[in-house]
């Protein structure tokens, strides 16, 4: 009996010696595996490229993800089919947002990419009573009317190694209607309305959430004593988001995770 409980300890002990080995030499799996580290080893690269900002003649906002994504609209910008969506988009709102390829970076510093590229056209415009809504009105001016907000879009997909564009393929135009409120500002999918609007003063305006995906309202509320940044969190479907706004100035906002749909929209106090 004695003799068998000697035994046992001795090939307890036997694993105990043999893992604690295994495991100072690192040649357990799971050991090896705590040494790669995906994230740390290769790296997105993230080089933001405003390429076009708007103008009061002309609300083109184009911008790449990077220098390789910047080349996919260098590409596109050059198809006859993409001048014609342009040409026939005067007037409207365009976002170009070049989006692909990611670019990886290794430790050693090296940019690697796939060949295919892809750019995003938005156009977005509104109308108020079925005219043309371009510039911001008073909410009191807007409450009661029928607003509406269209958005078109394109998807461009770019051979970046041969130099051209292989498709374009246009997406069904996105349509919505709502009796505008003074102070309210929709979100939809992925629309701001009214893009634009002037409110008092001292008054609270609220985004409501009236698509099924969530929405944030992020941006800069500039007046004359400062900057100060604005941040809603995500607000969800049938939810909405309310802030004061108590000094004369403007709000620039966009929805960070819609900004390449040209989801934005600018809040002038007065
Ligand atoms: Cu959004």
């Amino acid at each position: 009996m004695r003799k068998d409980f000697l035994g046992l300890i001795a090939v307890v002990a036997a694993f105990v010696v043999g893992g604690t080995i295994l495991m100072q030499s690192k040649i357990l799996p799971e050991e090896r595996a705590q040494d790669f580290r995906t994230l740390e080893n290769i790296s997105l690269q993230s080089q933001i490229q405003v390429i076009q900002e708007p103008t009061a003649s002309d609300n083109t906002y184009i911008y790449a993800i990077n220098k390789v994504a910047r080349e996919s609209w260098e590409i596109a910008k050059q198809d006859a089919r993409v001048q014609a969506i342009l040409d026939g988009s005067n007037g409207k709102a365009l976002t170009i947002a070049a989006v692909q390829p990611s670019a990886f970076v290794s430790p050693d510093g090296k940019v690697t990419h796939s060949g295919l590229g892809q750019v995003i056209i938005t156009a977005n415009w509104q109308a108020v009573d079925g005219k043309q809504y371009a510039s911001a009105k008073s909410f009191s001016s807007l409450d009661g009317r029928q607003g509406q907000s269209r958005q078109q879009i394109w998807n461009v997909a770019v051979d970046i190694d041969r130099d051209k564009v292989i498709s374009i393929q246009g997406e069904q135009e996105r349509v919505m209607t709502e009796t505008l409120r003074a102070n309210v500002v929709y979100g939809g999918m992925n629309i701001y309305m009214p893009d634009a609007a002037v409110a008092k003063a001292g008054s609270s305006v609220r985004w409501v959430n009236e698509s099924n995906v969530p929405h944030n309202v992020v941006g800069t509320y500039k007046t004359e004593a400062g900057e100060e940044k604005i941040d809603s969190g995500f607000f969800r479907a049938n939810e909405d988001w309310e802030h004061t706004f108590s000094e004369k100035g403007t709000f620039d906002y966009h929805c960070t995770i819609h900004s390449e749909e040209g989801m934005k929209g600018r809040l002038v106090i007065s």
